[in-house]
């Protein structure tokens, strides 16, 4: 009998991660189905089971953990606004199913001037997600809390001797600023983690984010910081992915945190060899910089087949970024995005596998 690939490999996962149903994204005006489904998660739990990791009950952490990388604003609006817009007769009277927002306070809007917080809970939705493709109904807030609670666990469990530990966290989290949310993110469960593993007392952290995405969320957490490396290698945002204006090589960091940045765009099209070395340099500024330990924001959607992103990168090639990845320490990752359900859980597999460098 072969000993599966991740024996051992601890998976920390809620079922309350399944309890958001975004009902899909408004995306150009257009109610669409989304691609951010709770099948994803089924779906990744299947593989890493089948492989035979270790299944862990994430473990609810203290919600200071979630305030060390978010203003109070953010998290106590993801906590209570599904509750309020229900109450506000939105979805009875307005047939309004999931919270949507409608108007931005953009720099342009409010030209110089303090914005008012508006009562109205529909003018609210806007203060804080600045895409209409991030929607809010009935458990959303249990699972985007349910899976920051599953990266802390992770992160436990590194902390306590484990060389690798994985968050199956849904929705993922790496476009969730300090205050701010969407491209299907809510609250940035890899920033929760570095930043948990940093009180903790590792004194330098790295992300390393290999989603098909810019993490413009976790770049702008950490961006004046030197303590926290953040690398991110995605398709070219100018080139008209999303999130379009940020993610740019030029994004450097700033005071302290000047040259703890870097973002290596790819062109469209870009497969293993490209991509490859995007990560192998990253990887080298973690070796040049020092890291007590890597959070990995593991997206698998730079895959071929996903339809989020024109990357071309091979089931292999997650598994040698996986290797690269793992040689440098001791690795926390955790889920980020990665759609195509029929090569998803293979995907995280193959990555996994290398990371254990097996
Ligand atoms: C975590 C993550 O991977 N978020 C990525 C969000 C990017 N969403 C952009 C969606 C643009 C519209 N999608 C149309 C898909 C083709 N049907
Ligand atoms: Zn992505």
């Amino acid at each position: 009998m072969t000993t599966p690939d991740l024996a051992g490999l601890p998976v920390a996962w809620s079922a309350d991660c399944l309890r958001h149903e975004p009902a899909g994204e408004v995306w150009l005006g257009v109610w669409d189905a989304g691609t951010e489904v709770p099948e994803r998660a089924t779906v990744l739990l299947g593989a890493l089971t089948e492989a035979g990791a270790e299944v862990t009950d994430a473990r609810p952490h203290d919600p200071g953990a979630l305030l060390a990388v978010h203003t109070t604003g953010l998290v106590s609006h993801l906590a209570t606004i599904w509750t309020r817009w229900e109450a506000a007769g939105y979805v009875s009277e307005h047939q309004r199913s999931r919270v949507v927002p409608y108007i931005f306070p953009t720099a342009g809007l409010l030209a110089g001037m303090t914005p008012r917080f508006p009562e109205a809970v529909h003018a609210q939705a806007g203060g804080f997600c600045y895409d209409t493709m991030t929607l809010i109904g009935p458990g959303s807030w249990e699972a985007i809390r349910a899976a920051a609670d599953a990266a802390l666990t992770a992160a436990d469990l590194v902390l306590a001797g484990a060389r690798a530990a994985y968050a199956l966290c849904r929705p993922p989290g790496h476009h969730a600023g300090p205050a701010s949310h969407g491209g299907s993110c809510y609250l940035n469960n890899a920033a929760i983690a570095a930043q948990a593993l940093r009180e903790a007392g590792a004194e330098r952290v790295a992300v390393l984010d290999i989603d098909a995405h810019h993490g413009n969320g976790t770049q702008a957490i950490f961006y004046d910081r030197s303590d926290v490396y953040y690398g991110s290698v995605h398709v070219d945002p100018g080139a008209g992915w999303f999130p379009h204006y940020l993610g740019f090589a030029a994004e450097r960091g700033t005071g302290p945190g000047e040259g703890a940045n870097r973002n290596l765009p790819l062109a469209p099209g870009t497969g293993d060899d490209g991509w490859l070395d995007a990560v192998a340099a990253l990887c080298a500024d973690v070796r040049a910089r020092g890291a007590d330990v890597v959070v990995v924001s593991l997206g698998v959607d730079a895959a071929e087949a996903d339809p989020e992103s024109p990357l071309r990168v091979s089931a292999d090639g997650y598994r040698r970024a996986g290797e690269l990845i793992g040689a440098l320490g001791p690795v926390v990752a955790v889920q980020e995005g990665g759609y195509d359900l029929p090569s998803l859980g293979g995907l995280v597999v193959a990555t996994l596998s290398g990371l254990l460098n097996r």
